[in-house]
């Protein structure tokens, strides 16, 4: 018999990354879809076909159970969020709903259909609970037993979902596990990210479909890692006997200016400082200056290790986007 997943924010990044996976081993795979008219519904059924959807969302309970009881799943992997900290500061009560609340939904929703011992479920925590302060190993990096300081409101709202789902570990004997992942990215990596905004505009200059980019706050720095490399170690963290938390992460920290660089390099620029515009207009009201993550607790226990480095990260993801940008060029 083969496994049952339910994945929310099958749309997504992960989403895809995750379904794949599953599919490659054999499992029966959900997925979660939110909308009368979802645009990226018919780009699932296209691409991967094998996923069977359901209707819901996880600000409304009822559909949660409905979608247990109907995908009868073995492990729920909750990927769904409003997952963008810009957004959330324009957004924030939207936010608390969606990706605190949400988690609180869903868990009761496998509760209630009476599946708290038997469903694995996985929540998609994330360093932006860290913060960036209290910083005060330089050179480790943020583990499982770091401080938490969230800076935004999707930090908080994480929080809440992080707890809240030790919580059901906790009180319910509940296999309920935390991934708490550092920023990955790919070619997958919605347009809004900045990693994916820069290697999509650097296709497009290279391209004369643009002739510069507009970007807020240089500074910051992130420990960037390939998405693809990050599913392999949530599905791990399910098949563990015991439930647990574990970051993901490089355990190496980039700035922007590092991502710029390297991207425009690949197009054989050497200095893209006359390509890229400062907008305040993408500034937050609080930044995360440094995020780097030390992910020694995954590679001992889980065997998990990332292959993607920095550099091939880039790479690869220019080479998409220039890929996918070539053919809307007028000739
Ligand atoms: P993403 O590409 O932004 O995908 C978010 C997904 O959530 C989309 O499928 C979206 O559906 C869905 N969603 C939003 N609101 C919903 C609602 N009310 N009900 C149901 N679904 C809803 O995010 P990602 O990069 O794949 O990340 C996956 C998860 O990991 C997120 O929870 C994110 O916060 C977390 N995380 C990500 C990173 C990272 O670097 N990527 C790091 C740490 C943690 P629509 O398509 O319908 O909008
Ligand atoms: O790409 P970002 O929007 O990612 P951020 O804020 O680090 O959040 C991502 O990673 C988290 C894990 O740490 C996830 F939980 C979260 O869901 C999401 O996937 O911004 C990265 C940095 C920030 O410091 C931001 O201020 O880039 C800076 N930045 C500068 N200019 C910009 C821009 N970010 C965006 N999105 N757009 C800009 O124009």
């Amino acid at each position: 018999m083969s496994k049952v997943a339910l994945i929310t924010g099958i749309t997504g990044q992960d989403g895809y990354h995750l379904s794949e996976l599953l599919n490659n081993k054999g499992y029966k795979v959900y997925g979660l879809i939110r909308g009368q008219q979802n645009p990226k519904k018919i780009i699932v059924e296209q691409e991967q076909p094998y996923i069977d959807l359901i209707e819901g969302d996880l600000t409304d309970p009822a559909s949660l159970v409905q979608a247990i009881e109907t995908a009868q799943p073995d492990e729920v992997y909750n990927l769904a969020a409003v997952s963008h900290v810009g957004y959330s500061f324009r957004n924030p009560i939207l936010t608390a709903e969606v990706t605190g609340k949400g988690v609180l939904n869903l868990l009761e929703a496998i509760r209630v259909t009476g599946g708290e011992k038997k469903v694995r479920f996985y929540q998609a925590s994330t360093s932006e609970m860290f913060g960036g302060l209290d910083y005060n190993r330089p050179g480790k990096g943020y583990d499982e037993n770091a401080l938490f300081h969230p800076r935004s409101p999707y930090g908080a709202a994480k929080l809440y979902g992080h707890w809240i789902t030790k919580n059901y570990r906790e009180s319910y004997g509940m296999h309920a596990s935390c991934g708490i992942l550092f920023n990955h990215e790919g070619e997958r990596r919605g347009i809004e990210f900045v990693t994916r905004k820069i290697s999509n505009a650097v296709a497009k200059i290279h391209l004369g479909l643009q002739d510069h980019i507009e970007l807020g706050n240089l500074d910051p720095k992130r420990d960037w890692g390939y998405a693809g490399d990050y599913v392999e170690g949530m599905w791990l963290m399910l098949q563990q006997e015991e439930p647990g938390d574990y970051v993901l992460a490089t355990g190496e920290t980039h700035s922007i200016k590092d991502f710029l660089e390297l991207a425009f390099k690949e197009i054989g620029v050497d200095d893209w400082k006359p390509y890229v515009r400062q907008n305040p207009k993408f500034m937050r009201p609080a930044e995360v200056d440094i995020l780097l993550g030390n992910p020694e607790k995954a590679e001992r226990v889980l065997g998990w290790k990332r292959k993607v480095d920095f550099e091939n990260l880039v790479k690869l993801m220019v080479k998409h986007d220039l890929e996918l940008e070539a053919p809307r060029i007028i000739t």
